[in-house]
């Protein structure tokens, strides 16, 4: 039997791998505009990746450099500047086709609403970001897909803390294991389980792997492939339960 009514999607690196090829590629574009001779190479960003939240994730680079204003205030102002330029440089990169859904996320999505599954966006990352890529992806009536849209903005605590999920059932009267996570990072795993909910984890470049305690989960299950379930009737089933009907 399935009791998820609902799947939960991520964004970064779930939906679309944007880490890579969209939000690293924009904030080396905002540095070199703000006049900065900063970079973040494929392999620095990936570290940098652990600290969720884009002004979040400059303020921890930082916190690591000298050519940075000493004054706390200053060096928050320069973090959310580069912050807005970054998200609108982000816009136009996805304007541009630059960012492609990944394979299969359409069709799942398309499979749910067909079958009457609901479906939430859960993401830390920021509102116009979101717009950006799923109006690209979807088109303009994109909203019309999902109950709820939880946002970088919604929260005070950016994933791996639930927080985001929580909001989210919340907002759809769902119980913990009524809905499905879809998630490709170590924080956005740890995010969904600690909200008690049930992961698809979709490995993402910067994520191939989970650590053990998540990886070996029973509510973690990888989605390698194609999905570990359909939609049928309003409900997720897992494989293994289609596969014995
Ligand atoms: C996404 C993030 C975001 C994006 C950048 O994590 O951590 O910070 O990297 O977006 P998740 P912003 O996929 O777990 O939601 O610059 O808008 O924060
Ligand atoms: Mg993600």
């Amino acid at each position: 039997m399935s009791e998820w009514q609902c799947l939960l999607w991520d964004v970064d690196g779930t939906i679309a791998e944007t880490e890579r090829d969209g939000h690293r590629v924009a904030f080396n574009l905002a540095f070199a505009q703000a006049g900065l001779d900063w970079g973040w190479d494929e392999r620095r960003y990936g570290d940098l990746l652990h600290v969720t939240g884009g002004r979040e994730r400059i303020l921890a680079d930082m916190a690591d450099r000298d050519d940075v204003p000493r004054d706390p205030v200053a060096r928050d102002e320069l973090a959310l500047r580069l912050h807005r330029l970054k998200n609108k440089l982000y816009a136009a990169l996805v304007d541009d086709g630059r960012i492609h859904a990944r394979p299969g996320v359409v069709g799942l999505m398309r499979e749910a609403r067909a079958a009457g599954v609901r479906q939430g966006i859960v993401t830390t990352t920021s509102r116009s970001n979101v717009q950006a890529l799923l109006s690209r992806i979807l088109g303009a009536q994109w909203q019309a897909w999902f109950e709820v849209v939880v946002c970088g903005e919604d929260t005070t605590r950016k994933k791996p803390d639930p927080e985001a999920y929580v909001l989210a059932l919340e907002r759809l009267s769902l119980k913990p294991h009524q809905a499905l996570a879809i998630e490709d990072s170590t924080p956005g795993v740890t995010a969904a389980r600690a909200a008690g909910l049930s992961v698809w984890w979709r490995p993402s470049v910067y994520f191939p792997d989970l650590p053990a305690e998540l990886r070996s989960s029973p509510r973690v299950m990888p989605w390698a492939e194609r999905p570990p379930g359909r939609c049928h009737q309003g409900q997720v089933w897992p494989m293994a339960a289609l596969s014995t009907q």
